[in-house]
């Protein structure tokens, strides 16, 4: 049985709203998103920085979200979510996957530590305000791209699990602004989804 090293508010969300779109049976150790777990021995010998999500399937344990997801789809795919390697959408495919962690993921992760982790006497409104900056960039072309589409490449596929979850994210933290509509419109179109709801809700 699959196992899912997890924790609350966290990019582990990803990884459940997967199993739960393909229906796979799994198990999920809950941790506190805090340093007494994710730091803890335990977690460090199968994560080396302590991070979740990390995921665990026999003999094989794997982390990075994005390889998760890429490592459930080819080994239990159940028929879906990623499009063929000739298939005309499988390039926007790759890109909108990876552009979550490579272009979007970075200021997300900056503003969550100015205005979340750090207290508020360490807090550097300049390294705030840039990461804000460079995330409302990161987010027009995806924005842009959904015109006339319900999803990524049309589709449902595992770049929504990846990007889509970042765009979610991202709005949280009202960092999607009124104008991008289309983006807004996707934000409310996966919020409605019941394996995102499933997801997101687990603490
Ligand atoms: N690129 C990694 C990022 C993993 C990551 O930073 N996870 C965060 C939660 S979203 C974490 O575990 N943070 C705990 C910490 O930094 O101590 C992935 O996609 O899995």
């Amino acid at each position: 049985m699959l196992k899912l090293h997890f924790a609350p508010n966290s990019r582990a969300g990803r990884i459940v709203w997967l199993l739960e779109e393909l229906q796979l049976p799994y198990e999920i150790n809950k941790m506190a998103f805090h340093p007494k777990d994710l730091k803890s021995d335990e977690h460090r010998a199968r994560h080396p920085l302590g991070r979740v999500p990390v995921l665990d399937d026999g003999d094989v344990t794997i982390f990075e979200s994005g390889a998760i997801v890429e490592y459930i789809l080819a080994r239990h795919k159940n028929g879906g979510l990623k499009p063929e390697p000739d298939a005309p959408v499988y390039p926007a495919y790759l890109q909108w996957f990876h552009y979550c962690e490579g272009m979007v993921m970075p200021p997300v992760n900056t503003i969550v530590v100015q205005t979340v982790l750090l207290p508020p006497d360490r807090r550097d409104e300049t390294a705030l305000a840039q990461a804000q900056r460079l995330l409302a960039k990161a987010l027009q072309p995806v924005n842009d791209a959904l015109e006339g589409k319900d999803y990524l490449i049309g589709d449902f596929s595992g770049a929504d699990i990846m990007l889509g979850h970042a765009c979610f994210m991202s709005n949280r933290l009202g960092c999607v602004s009124d104008d991008m509509i289309h983006l807004k419109a996707y934000v409310a179109r996966i919020t409605d989804r019941p394996a995102f709801n499933t997801a997101i809700t687990m603490q």
